[in-house]
């Protein structure tokens, strides 16, 4: 009866309710899909990411305490700056392009030794890296016993055995094929130093409190880079290398704490009388240059 009398109500409430739904779930959607595109980008991280982030370095104990890593007084001195002409800077920009332009990586290398007053230059330059705050988060190891470069080629041809025929995947492997790179690496025993570079997730300072390595993971990345720079420039030849699910066993083999971790692994010498590498092109500069 009261139906009957009504109905019309009834149909009114349930289309209106029905709009207004629709509206929610479009709205409700759109803003997800915005939030999950910035959360695909590597850079954004939301408020409990960075948590993550410094749950990772942070240690509760020292929270309190804030005096600064660094000197609270740390003095501020004149910048030492020679100003080029700018032809003396157009033709070193170009020089440094031509030198750099002419690195590859190599993987055969004698065994002629290269002296260690010139591994500790080059290890010196990497370490003129910038870090986050400053704190110098690396630790470089260098090898040149040919029972520890055993030890170190076993742990990695084990493990890239296995990440070869087994994690890596067809697409990977495919890729790689024409770089003719196997598990087996010679150059790990051929090459007479190894350069095993690890970053400190923190350290502690000298009153026993945590010192946080901010950015440790770019910081250790960009010293890779000048160490890489500095190989090319005294004339030696490397490679950067990654051994993949190798860096516990390489980090207790060479008693390093667990607040580092093994990021690049470099072999430096020269190459072997046979040394070849790969063909390969550099993208032009407009390819990996936008002018905004
Ligand atoms: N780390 C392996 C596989 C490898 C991966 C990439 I990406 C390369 O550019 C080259 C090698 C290896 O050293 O064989």
């Amino acid at each position: 009866m009261f139906f009957e009398l009504y109905w019309q109500y009834f149909v009114v409430g349930l289309i209106l309710y029905g709009v207004v739904r629709a509206f929610y779930v479009y709205y409700s959607k759109k803003e997800k899909n915005v939030q999950s595109r910035h959360k695909k980008d590597d850079d954004f991280r939301t408020p409990d990411q960075i948590a993550e982030v410094k749950a990772e370095i942070s240690d509760p104990e020292s929270e309190d305490d804030l005096t600064p890593a660094l000197p609270s007084d740390l003095e501020h001195v004149p910048l030492k700056f020679t100003k080029l002409s700018l032809e003396e800077t157009m033709k070193r920009s170009e020089e440094f392009y031509n030198l750099m332009n002419k690195r590859r990586s190599v993987r055969t290398f004698s065994s002629e030794p290269v002296p260690m007053d010139v591994i500790k230059n080059i290890v010196k330059t990497a370490g003129t890296a910038p870090s986050g705050a400053h704190t110098e988060p690396w630790t470089f190891v260098v090898v040149t016993s040919m029972d520890v470069k055993q030890k170190i080629r076993a742990i990695i041809e084990e493990e890239e055995e296995i990440n070869y025929k087994k994690r890596m995947g067809k697409v990977w492997t495919t890729d790689l094929k024409p770089l003719r790179t196997t598990w087996i690496k010679e150059y790990l025993t051929e090459a007479p130093c190894l350069i095993l570079l690890f970053k400190q997730m923190y350290s502690f300072r000298e009153d026993n409190k945590k010192k946080l390595h901010y950015y440790n993971e770019q910081s250790t990345s960009i010293a890779g880079g000048f160490l890489l720079t500095a190989i090319h420039y005294a004339g030696l030849v490397s490679l950067t290398s990654t051994p993949l699910n190798s860096g516990p066993a390489l980090r207790a083999l060479l008693g390093r704490p667990s607040s580092e971790k093994l990021t690049l692994l470099f072999p430096v010498g020269y190459p072997s009388k046979d040394c070849l590498v790969p063909d390969l092109e550099r993208k032009p500069v407009d390819q990996i240059m936008v002018e905004v």
